[in-house]
């Protein structure tokens, strides 16, 4: 188990590291690079922040984002895992899955020969998680900061059955004004609008945010983009085994019901997640592994 001494002790002689409790309980590791710092909290092996040196930071943390074992972090990089949205069949079981709000262990970390730094992180079970999911499966969970942000989540089915697994990096990603930012890629994918109770739809050209918006786009392979005019910056959305994309904002109903936005903290916000959702889940064969990796960069304009 880890905890700020033993992690301390074990990673003494990474002067890329640093570890502290950020509440009673929550232990956080910050990483430091020639290129970017990043936050990453133990719980959930959650991205909390990403720092690209001389820019805004790319990923979105809540000003409020509360900070409590067993309560998942508003912003960052939640994962989804092993099921996304609420789960198929038991309503009481936690939505978007256990995975963001059950400790993870950080096994392994490593500077690179380019500078980069590589964590490696598993998820400890703990009973509850046990029990909602009755599957034998391993978890990897690597995170490497640099230039860009490398993030990549594999499960292997260690079980005698096929299981089906649903799964998202709930990213958060920082910009100006929601209200003038877009995201392009995504044209032509058929999506399900879940503000439009679940209607199947198709996208045509860019998706711009004029109100409450949350897409769940299907067959997606490959990459898309946020187009931020107010921070003058493009962030490139690259990603594989990943067939699903969600696009979501709160708006402004949505996220004061929520209640961990903060005064107008939608506006600097959009939810761009590499998934694997709905009509895309994936169906584990015993003994096969699946990885869903995102990478993320953020280009300067002018
Ligand atoms: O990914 C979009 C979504 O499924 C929305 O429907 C909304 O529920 C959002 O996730 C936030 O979920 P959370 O459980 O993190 O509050």
């Amino acid at each position: 188990m880890n905890t700020l001494e033993n992690l301390q002790r074990r990673f003494a002689s990474a002067d890329f590291l640093s570890f502290s409790a950020i509440a009673p309980g929550f232990i956080a590791v910050q990483v430091r690079t020639d290129f970017s710092a990043a936050t990453i909290a133990l719980q959930g092996a959650h991205i909390m922040t990403w720092q690209p040196n001389g820019q805004e930071p790319v990923i979105w943390l809540s000003p409020q984002a509360k900070f409590a074992p067993g309560k998942s972090i508003r912003g960052g990089v939640p994962l989804c895992w092993p099921w996304f949205g609420a789960h198929a069949t038991e309503a009481a079981y936690p939505g978007h899955g256990f995975a963001r709000t059950i400790a993870w262990e950080l096994m392994d970390a490593l500077k690179l020969p380019d500078g980069r730094v590589r964590l490696s992180f598993e998820p400890v079970m703990n009973n509850a998680a046990r029990a909602q999911w009755p599957h034998a499966s391993t978890v990897h969970y690597n995170i490497t900061v640099g230039q860009e942000l490398d993030v990549a989540l594999s499960t292997t089915n260690t079980d005698t059955t096929p299981f089906q697994l649903g799964q998202a990096l709930h990213t958060y990603f920082e910009i100006g004004d929601i209200r003038q930012a877009s995201v392009v890629g995504l044209a032509g994918c058929d999506f399900i609008d879940k503000v439009a109770g679940g209607a199947r739809l198709q996208q045509d050209g860019a998706i711009n945010f004029s109100g409450e918006t949350d897409r769940v786009y299907l067959g997606t392979t490959g990459c898309c983009e946020i187009r931020d005019p107010v921070l003058q910056r493009t962030i490139l959305i690259t990603s594989t085994g990943s067939r699903s994309t969600v696009v979501w904002t709160p708006w402004t109903e949505k996220a004061e019901k929520m209640g961990d936005f903060g005064p107008d903290g939608y506006l600097k916000m959009v939810c761009v997640e590499t998934a694997n959702a709905v009509d895309d889940v994936i169906t584990l064969a015993p003994g096969e592994t699946h990885c869903m990796a995102a990478q993320y960069r953020a280009i300067k304009h002018g």
